[in-house]
């Protein structure tokens, strides 16, 4: 017998509409839940005249259009983040020069080591950048907003190194601010689980909460949070990053888990198979081979479409698309828990 999908025709996303979503239909022949764009890498290695790679990027809707925060590694091998401007969402013009944050204390605002894998996350009146910041050398998560995406302020790292993969929510929850992170080391950290911290005010952080960790298979190094969580009457929909330690180095996969709406700490359901793993071309090869690392995620209440951002190989930026009736629908079904 046919399977029923029960949560077709339901609007689940609650969040606004995106008409001009970047989309393209599932193949006839895709058998996944997560369907590339035809046209991969919608961003090339070279967009600009500066850079080595652009990868893990953050893209959010910008009046009637899009814009966003790109990492570009330079041909310095410096970790930089830049802005850039879309009319799709999938042609881009990106900035040849990084970001210049305008900050209070050079101290934290001071470049040093790096700044990559941002993320962008639309909160109250503002556009909220996080990232792994580079504090006196060692990695943490730095944060940021603008409103314009001409001017960009740096605050206070939200918390001591080390850390990374830092994913604010798009609201208050319980009265206050919530952030995933993943504790790290200063290296390729082999280890990873991911945890959720609250904060009055943004800048103080704590109550700090476990969420979820290591699992088997493409998951069990290491995991991290990756776009912001979309939120949907099922839960928050979060879609994260899994490292496998092969005899050959670290896959990078991504799965989908559905958290608890009032207190995300409290995972319901978590998907054991991947959703998305290195299987192109331009994902096993590049200057780090197999990783698949999303950082952004479009949707659209009216439709279900989700368009995720994902960095391929450390070298290109790449698209895929999911329906989140489909994607509920297959975590909670293929749930580890
Ligand atoms: C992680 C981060 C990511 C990168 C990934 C694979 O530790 O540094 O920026 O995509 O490794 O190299």
């Amino acid at each position: 017998m046919a399977k029923t999908n029960k949560n077709a025709n339901r609007r689940l996303i609650i969040g606004p509409e995106l008409p001009n979503i970047p989309w393209e239909e599932k193949p006839n022949d895709c058998k996944d839940v997560v369907w590339r764009y035809s046209r991969n890498p919608v961003i090339p290695r070279d967009l600009t005249a500066t850079s080595n790679s652009i990868f893990n990027s953050a893209v959010v809707p910008y009046k009637g259009k899009f814009a966003g925060v790109f990492r570009c590694d330079d041909k310095r091998r410096r970790m930089q983040i830049h802005k850039g401007q879309s009319e799709d969402g999938i042609n881009w013009e990106i900035s040849a020069e990084p970001i210049e944050f305008i900050y209070d204390d050079p101290e934290i605002g001071e470049f040093n080591y790096g700044r990559y894998d941002p993320r962008v996350c639309w909160l109250e009146d503002r556009y909220y950048i996080t990232w792994c910041n580079g504090y006196k050398g060692h990695p943490t998560i730095g944060m940021g907003y603008t409103y314009d995406f001409e001017k960009f302020y740096q605050m206070e790292n939200a918390f001591l190194p080390f850390n990374r993969n830092g994913v604010l929510f798009p609201r208050k929850i319980r009265g206050k601010y919530g952030m995933l992170s993943r504790p790290s080391d200063d290296g390729h950290t082999p280890f990873g689980d991911i945890y959720y911290s609250e904060s009055p005010d943004l800048c103080y952080w704590g109550r700090h909460r476990y969420v979820m960790g290591r699992a088997e298979g493409w998951q069990s190094t290491k995991i991290g949070a990756g776009p912001t969580p979309i939120e949907t009457t099922e839960g928050w929909l979060m879609i994260y990053h899994g490292v496998l330690t092969s005899c050959n180095g670290f896959v990078y996969s991504a799965g989908a888990a559905l958290l608890d709406l009032d207190e995300p700490w409290k995972v319901m359901y978590r998907t054991a198979p991947y959703i998305i793993s290195p299987q192109k071309l331009y994902e096993c090869v590049g200057d780090v081979p197999n990783v698949v690392f999303p950082c952004a995620a479009l949707t659209d209440s009216a439709t279900g479409r989700i368009a995720i951002y994902y960095g391929a190989a450390d070298t290109v930026t790449g698209l895929a698309f999911a329906k989140v009736d489909e994607l509920i629908e297959f975590t909670k079904e293929n749930s580890l828990i």
